[in-house]
């Protein structure tokens, strides 16, 4: 899954793609380079950012969306949103995958506007709120706790009718959590498989990469990779990244191994 934030203000790319055409393009060179999902947002969630409108988030992600599909894009595109009409606005678009931090929280009815267009979703686990979730994160049970979270999750999806082939799981990493917190999800992320779900990860140039190795956002690449090759060693299927490339070759060899054995 390659990432395309259409913001002035994400943690990493932040205005890099805030114009629709630089945003087409940047997602056509995802797929390009092997991405099967291009990840659409229009709202940063990075720690701290103060949230968008309704209006304005329709204006960053739906001609995107619109333009991909008009140029054939080979990927699947879907939408990193939690707003209903954003969600729905751009299933109109050519979307056909909902991405939502909040695990249908923030829209309930979201889940049935998945469930009726018969695509597919990722339920991510967060602790609070991005304005304030990494204000001193605490859990007693850091894994039980994030299993609880998104089996309870799951279960509102199948009851709102969505295929339980369609939806995937996401441990938040960043979102409610402390360095120490997203190392020990890594590391115990095959615990995460008693939910019977595809897992996506997603550590791509986060800050607690940057705490381990003194780096800032550009130059974490490397650090991104190992954190995804030892999440595919962990069982997770869906990488969201912002190198695609990259991390894609990385893929490739570890898949590969592991399969050789
Ligand atoms: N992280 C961000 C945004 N959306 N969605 C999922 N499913 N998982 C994540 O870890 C996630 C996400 C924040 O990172 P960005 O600013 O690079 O988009």
């Amino acid at each position: 899954m390659g990432i395309l934030n259409v913001t002035p203000d994400s943690f990493s790319d932040g205005g890099r793609y805030f114009d629709a055409a630089a945003a087409i393009e940047h997602g056509l060179e995802l797929a390009a380079q092997g991405a099967a999902i291009v990840d659409v947002g229009g709202e940063s969630t990075r720690p701290g950012a103060a949230g968008v409108g309704l209006g304005e988030e329709l204006r960053r992600v739906v001609p995107v969306i619109e333009g991909l599909r008009a140029a054939g894009i080979d990927a699947t595109i879907s939408v990193d949103t939690s707003k209903l009409e954003v969600a729905r606005a751009a299933l109109d678009a050519g979307a056909t995958f909902v991405n939502d931090v909040t695990a249908f929280r923030a829209a309930p009815a979201m889940a049935a506007l998945v469930a009726e267009r018969g695509v597919e979703c990722c339920l991510m686990h967060m602790q609070g709120e991005p304005g304030t979730m990494q204000n001193d994160p605490l859990y007693g049970d850091l894994i039980g706790e994030v299993c609880a979270f998104l089996r309870e999750r799951v279960d509102f999806a199948l009851d709102a009718g969505i295929a339980r082939a369609r939806i995937a799981v996401d441990p938040g990493f960043g979102f409610g959590k402390t360095v120490e917190h997203n190392l020990e999800l890594l590391d115990r992320l095959n615990e995460l498989a008693a939910l019977g779900q595809p897992i996506l990860i997603g550590t791509s140039r986060k800050s607690f990469l940057g705490a381990l190795t003194g780096r800032r956002e550009s130059d974490r690449l490397a650090a991104t990779i190992a954190t995804n090759v030892i999440g595919l060693l962990r069982g997770a299927s869906l990488f969201r990244v912002h190198d695609v490339a990259a991390v894609r070759d990385a893929l490739a060899v570890a898949a590969a191994t592991v399969r050789e054995r």
